[in-house]
C-alpha cells in the first residue's frame, strides 16, 4: 500500500533550528514505522527558497538570494542523515523541474476560471510573507507571530478565487473528521473556514524572487503557492526514470506545525481543488516547542537547546528519543538541556540499556553466550500479546508518544522481572536450572521484541543491539513473541558495549 508523507519545507533564511530538527524526526518515526509494516512509504522533505523572507535575508548579508538559498539549503540537506532522516527525496523550490511544474498547475488554475486581478491592500509580515487580518494583530500593528512591525502593501495582484471553494471545503471538513488532526487543530480550521472565505493574493508584482506567473512574466507566485506545491511536483521528478505522480498521490500525511495550519487545510485543498487534482487525505499539526521554563527559546533568556549540541554529545538516537518521549505529538512541549539529560540516564542508559547489556552479560556467564532453547515465561508473554498491533493503532492515529510509552512499559516490566527473578540467585541453586533457562530466555526474547518496536524511534541503537543479539531482522513480522524459545539469533552471543555510554556530566 502506498504511503505518501511529507514535512513542511523549511525556509532558508535561517539556518535548522530545533523546531526543524523536531519536525524531521517525528515525521522520520510515522515513516519507519509504515515502511516496518510492509507499507509502500515515499518521504519527502525539502527547502522553500523563493519569497520575501529568503530575499530579504540575503540582501542583509549582501548576497543573491540564489547564493543564500545554496549555502542554507545545504546545511538543512546535511542535517537529514545527522538526525537518521529516512527521506526518499529532498526537494529544493528552486529546481528548475519544480518551477515548471508549480508554473503548468497555476495555469490550469488559471484557465479553470479561478484567477482575477484586483488591488490589495493590507497589512503584511515579510517574515511570514503572509497578509494580516485585523483581528489576528497585535498592538502597534505588530505580527502575531514574529512580534515585528507589519507594513501597509497595496498593490494590484492576481487573486485566487478563495472564496469559490466555501462550500466544497466545508463538505471536505464534513465528511472528513480526520483531515486534520489533532481535533484541536480541526476545529480552528474549521472556525477559520465558518468565518467565510475571502480571495486570496496569488502573485506578487514587486518581487522578482520566484517563480514567473506564465500569463504575466512582470509577476511572480506568491511563495506560498509555490511552495505548498513541492508535495505535488516532488514526485514528478524525484525518481529519475518514472514520474511517481500516479503512484503516489494524494498524500496521505502532511506533518507541519501550528502556524502554518490555514495554508495547509484551506489555501491548500482549495488551490488542488482548482486544478483539478485530489486532495491530499490528512494534515498532522504538531504542537510548538519552548524551553524548559515554558518561555519561547531565546539565547538572551539561555534557555536553548541546540540540537547540534545535543547530537555531539548525547548522540542521534538521544535526541529522537527525548523528543518524541518528552512531547505528546500534537501538543506544545517544554523541552531543555536538563530534561533531557535526565531521559538519557534515567530510561535510555539504566532501563533500556542497562536491561540489554544485564541480559547479554547474564547469558554470556551462565550459559555461554547461546540462549536456551526453551519456553518463554508464560506470565510476560501474556503482556506481549496483541502489542505489535496496539502500537500499530497508535500510530495509524499518529500516537507516537502514546505508543513509546505503552513499548516503555514493557521495557520495565522486564526490569521488573529481572528483580523478582533474580537469576544470580537461581544461577547458585543447581535444582533451579530451568527456571534460571527460562528467564534467560524470556528476557532475550522480550529485549528483541522491544528493540523491533523501537527501532522507528531510535535506528542506530538498535541496528547495533539486535545484530549483536543475531537478530537483525526490524520487519513487523519479527515483533512477535515467540512461545518456544527466541524467533532468532542468540547465539554465541558477543560481549554488548552500553548502547548509551555513562555521561561525563551527570545529571545533577
Ligand atoms: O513555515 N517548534 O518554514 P519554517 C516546533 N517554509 N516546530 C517548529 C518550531 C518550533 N519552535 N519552529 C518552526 C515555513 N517549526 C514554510 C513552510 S510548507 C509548504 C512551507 C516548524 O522554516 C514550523 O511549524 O518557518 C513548520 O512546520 C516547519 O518548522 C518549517 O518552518
Amino acid at each position: 500500500m502506498p504511503f505518501y508523507i511529507t514535512t513542511a519545507i523549511a525556509y532558508v533564511n535561517g539556518q535548522p533550528h530545533l523546531g526543524h530538527a523536531y519536525e524531521e524526526i517525528a515525521t522520520d518515526v510515522l515513516a519507519r514505522q509504515h515502511r516496518q509494516r510492509g507499507e509502500d512509504v515515499f518521504f519527502l522533505t525539502g527547502t522553500d527558497e523563493h519569497g520575501e523572507p529568503v530575499a530579504d535575508a540575503a540582501h542583509a548579508q549582501g548576497l543573491e538570494p540564489q547564493e543564500l538559498a545554496d549555502k542554507n539549503a545545504e546545511r538543512f540537506k546535511a542535517l537529514m542523515p545527522q538526525l537518521n532522516i529516512s527521506n526518499n527525496f529532498f526537494i529544493r523550490t528552486t529546481d528548475t523541474q519544480h518551477m515548471h511544474r508549480v508554473q503548468e498547475v497555476l495555469q490550469r488554475v488559471y484557465d479553470n476560471g479561478y484567477v482575477h486581478k484586483g488591488l490589495y491592500e493590507g497589512w503584511y509580515c515579510p517574515r511570514c510573507a503572509d497578509f494580516k487580518v485585523e483581528n489576528e494583530i497585535l498592538d502597534g500593528n505588530r505580527c502575531p507571530i514574529h512580534e515585528i512591525a507589519l507594513t501597509r502593501e497595496s498593490e494590484e495582484n492576481y487573486f485566487f478565487k478563495l472564496s469559490a471553494f466555501q462550500e466544497p471545503l466545508e463538505r471536505l471538513f464534513d465528511e472528513h473528521r480526520d483531515f486534520v488532526m489533532p481535533a484541536r487543530a480541526y476545529n480552528e480550521a474549521r472556525a477559520f473556514l465558518g468565518q467565510g472565505l475571502q480571495d486570496i493574493s496569488l502573485s506578487r508584482a514587486k518581487l522578482t524572487w520566484g517563480v514567473t506567473v506564465p500569463w504575466d512574466p512582470s509577476h511572480v507566485f506568491y511563495v506560498w503557492f509555490d511552495a505548498l506545491l513541492n508535495y505535488y511536483t516532488a514526485l514528478s521528478y524525484a525518481s529519475p526514470d518514472t514520474d511517481l505522480t500516479d503512484h503516489y498521490w494524494p498524500a496521505q500525511f502532511h506533518v507541519i506545525g501550528k502556524d502554518i495550519l490555514k495554508f495547509h487545510t484551506i489555501f491548500w485543498p482549495a488551490m488542488l481543488m482548482a486544478a483539478g487534482v485530489e486532495v491530499p487525505q490528512r494534515v498532522f499539526v504538531h504542537g510548538f516547542l519552548m524551553g524548559e521554563d515554558g518561555r519561547k527559546m531565546s539565547k538572551s533568556l539561555g534557555n536553548v537547546l541546540d540540537p547540534f549540541a545535543v547530537l555531539e554529545e548525547f548522540g542521534t538516537d538521544a535526541l529522537r528519543f527525548y523528543l518524541t518521549r518528552e512531547v505528546v505529538f500534537g501538543s506544545d512541549g517544554n523541552v531543555g538541556p536538563h530534561g533531557l539529560r535526565i531521559r538519557y540516564e534515567t530510561e535510555l542508559a539504566n532501563e533500556y540499556g542497562n536491561l540489554a547489556s544485564r541480559t547479554v552479560a547474564m547469558l554470556r556467564r551462565y550459559r555461554d553466550g547461546n540462549v536456551p532453547r526453551v519456553d518463554t515465561d508464560p506470565e510476560i508473554r501474556e503482556q506481549f500479546d496483541g502489542l505489535a498491533e496496539a502500537i500499530s493503532e497508535l500510530f495509524d492515529r499518529a500516537e507516537t508518544t502514546q505508543a513509546l510509552d505503552t513499548i516503555w512499559q514493557r521495557v520495565r516490566r522486564l526490569n521488573r522481572y529481572v528483580e523478582e527473578r533474580q537469576p544470580w540467585q537461581l544461577a547458585k541453586d543447581d535444582t533451579r536450572g530451568a527456571e534460571l533457562e527460562q528467564t534467560l530466555t524470556t528476557l532475550f526474547e522480550g529485549v528483541r521484541v522491544i528493540s523491533v518496536l523501537l527501532h522507528p524511534y531510535i535506528p542506530q541503537s538498535v541496528e547495533r543491539l539486535l545484530a549483536s543479539l543475531g537478530a537483525p531482522d526490524t520487519s513487523y513480522a519479527s515483533a512477535r513473541f515467540s512461545a518456544t524459545g527466541p524467533l532468532a539469533g542468540g547465539v554465541d552471543l558477543p560481549p554488548l558495549e552500553p548502547l548509551f555510554p555513562k555521561l561525563e556530566r551527570p545529571a545533577e
